[in-house]
């Protein structure tokens, strides 16, 4: 009821009594305390079940402080599984990544709410979403809101061609900031970068200077990010959660390699 939703402060004014949202809230953190994080992202469709135990103790150990989860597609009905195994081995929050309405879970932490402000597909800025909400609310998770922008990364990618939407051009910096800078006033939450999933080209560090520098939500950036190099670079920059999927697939030992990257630069800024 109203009663447990409201309270009246010292000088009687009356405050909503807002739902905790601790996994916003420490995104929030980060670029407040000029802090950086690494986020490791598991497409569902490519993981077994030891693998994910395997996968939970090395972001252990090598202090990840996100698991995203999504693909584009969902093929494997896994899901629930798969989070509940990274979960029994692991306290790191495990955040949603859908790649389409279905991809909800409750047991995860919370759900990237993702529209796709680069693009102009009306399902992908509000028809997935509407589709989506009542299955969403019912599973009581942290929902945050995501300005999405894809930005072109040299090839076409799953997430290029499934959004049926063109991406960013990777040298329109200005564009990508008044996307991103839009998506502030409608009143997203996070700002997420994404060069899509395997992209031959990163994005450029120019670009995200520009959108970190003149927008103030937590700003997260991935897609063919290959090396400890470049996510530190992209740190520098201005991002606050460097994502990684794709190369990791390949080689495991570039966890404690980035995240490490990842970390050092919040000391030194
Ligand atoms: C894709 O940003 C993520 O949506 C991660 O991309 O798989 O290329 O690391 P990669």
């Amino acid at each position: 009821s109203l009663f447990y939703l409201c309270f009246f402060d010292k000088m009687n004014i009356f405050v909503p009594f807002m739902k905790p949202r601790p996994v916003y809230q420490s995104l929030v953190n980060l670029r407040q305390n000029q802090k950086k994080a690494f986020a490791v992202l598991v497409d569902p469709d490519k993981v077994n079940i030891p693998d994910i135990q395997k996968l939970a103790g090395l972001c252990n150990e090598s202090a990840v402080d996100y698991l995203f989860m999504g693909g584009s597609l969902m093929i494997s009905q896994h899901l629930d599984e798969c989070i509940k195994h990274f979960k029994s081995n692991s306290d790191i929050p495990v955040i949603l990544f859908p790649g389409s309405p279905s991809q909800v879970s409750r047991y995860a932490d919370a759900l990237f709410y993702l529209s796709l402000i680069s693009g102009r597909n009306p399902e992908l800025l509000i028809g997935a979403h509407v589709v989506s909400a009542p299955m969403v609310k019912a599973s009581g998770l942290e929902v945050i809101s995501t300005g999405y922008l894809v930005i072109d990364g040299g090839a076409p990618t799953t997430v290029s061609y499934m959004s049926n939407s063109a991406p960013i051009p990777h040298d329109k910096n200005d564009i990508a900031l008044c996307t991103a800078m839009a998506g502030e006033m409608q009143g997203k939450h996070v700002l997420y970068l994404d060069a899509g999933s395997g992209a031959k080209n990163p994005i450029s560090e120019s670009m995200i200077q520009k959108v970190s520098e003149n927008t103030d939500l937590p700003l997260i950036v991935g897609g063919g990010i290959r090396e400890a190099e470049k996510a530190y670079l992209n740190c520098k920059a201005g991002a606050d959660v460097i994502v990684v999927g794709n190369a990791i697939e390949k080689d495991l030992s570039l966890i404690k390699e980035i995240s490490s990257a990842v970390h050092q630069c919040s000391i030194q800024v």
